[in-house]
């Protein structure tokens, strides 16, 4: 069977599950949000990673059944948790441009009763680059919902800071890429150094992603940055692991 018809009943047979990654300010090390994080488990397949289904998903359409499950899913869970966190969830460029977009993300506050201001939506940069003044126009109404707006991946691809300036996103996400060499490495240290500066310019939070080391967390609270996330501070994991909701 190929990929795409498994992952079509996947939904039904109840293969999904969402593990959540916290997310830290970096200064206090207090925890703000979760990030949701799709997760596919196939009796036949095993684990499939999601940079392998999202892909197929986003090529056959199935991706909009896909994404209203997970962000109905999410939202449903942290309507339950302490209120004091936020939500943060992915949003595919296929779903981005989905005329449904605002209705579902509207509606499904509405049902779930997550508070808008708990809610964090994720694009990348090549969600934005195929119309930037559509891309606009969803993205203002998107947050007069109440809703927040985070640049992900930032750093990879197209990363501009015309975009940046043109768009009124809340957060930046820093890649976890630039992670890496901030330790020995003057450039790499010196582009996240850049980029915070940016974030300040620009009033926008930069949460630096791919934390793996203590070191690392120590250049990035030496220079200032406010959010993290990375396996040093949390692996992804189902929430009632992480103490979010009752096992
Ligand atoms: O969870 P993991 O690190 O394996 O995620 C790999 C990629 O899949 C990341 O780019 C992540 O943003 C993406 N991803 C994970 N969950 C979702 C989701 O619910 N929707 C979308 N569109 N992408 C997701
Ligand atoms: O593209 P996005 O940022 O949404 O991708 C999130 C992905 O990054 C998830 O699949 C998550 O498992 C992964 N991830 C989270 N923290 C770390 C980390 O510290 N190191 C690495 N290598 N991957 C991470
Ligand atoms: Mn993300
Ligand atoms: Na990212």
């Amino acid at each position: 069977r190929a990929l795409a018809a498994d992952l079509k009943t996947a939904m039904e047979k109840g293969e999904l599950s969402l593990h959540y990654q916290v997310q830290t300010a970096i200064a206090t090390g207090e925890v703000f949000g979760y990030e949701a994080l799709l997760r596919w488990t196939s009796p036949e397949r095993g684990d499939v990673p999601p940079a392998l289904f999202i892909p197929v998903a986003e090529e056959n359409g199935l991706i909009i059944p896909l994404g209203e499950w997970v962000l109905q899913t999410a939202c449903a869970q942290a309507a339950s948790w302490d209120a004091a966190y936020k939500l943060a969830v992915n949003l595919s460029p296929v779903q981005f441009f989905h005329p449904d977009l605002y209705r579902l993300v509207k509606e499904t506050l509405e049902k779930t009763g997550l508070a808008p201001a708990r809610l964090e939506l994720e694009l990348t940069e090549t969600s934005i680059i195929d119309d930037k003044q559509r891309a606009l126009e969803i993205v203002r109404r998107i947050k007069e919902l109440g809703v927040s707006i985070a640049l992900d991946d930032f750093g990879t691809g197209y990363s501009s800071i015309d975009t940046l300036r043109s768009f009124p996103f809340d957060r930046i996400k820093l890649d976890g890429s630039f992670m890496q060499g901030i330790e020995t490495n003057s450039d790499a240290a010196a582009i996240v150094r850049s980029v915070l500066a940016l974030g300040r310019t620009m009033n926008i939070s930069v949460l630096a992603e791919g934390i793996e080391t203590p070191r690392q967390l120590e250049v990035l609270r030496g220079e200032g940055c406010v959010a993290g996330q990375g396996f040093l501070i949390g692996r992804p994991a189902c929430p009632e692991t992480l103490g979010l909701q009752p096992a």
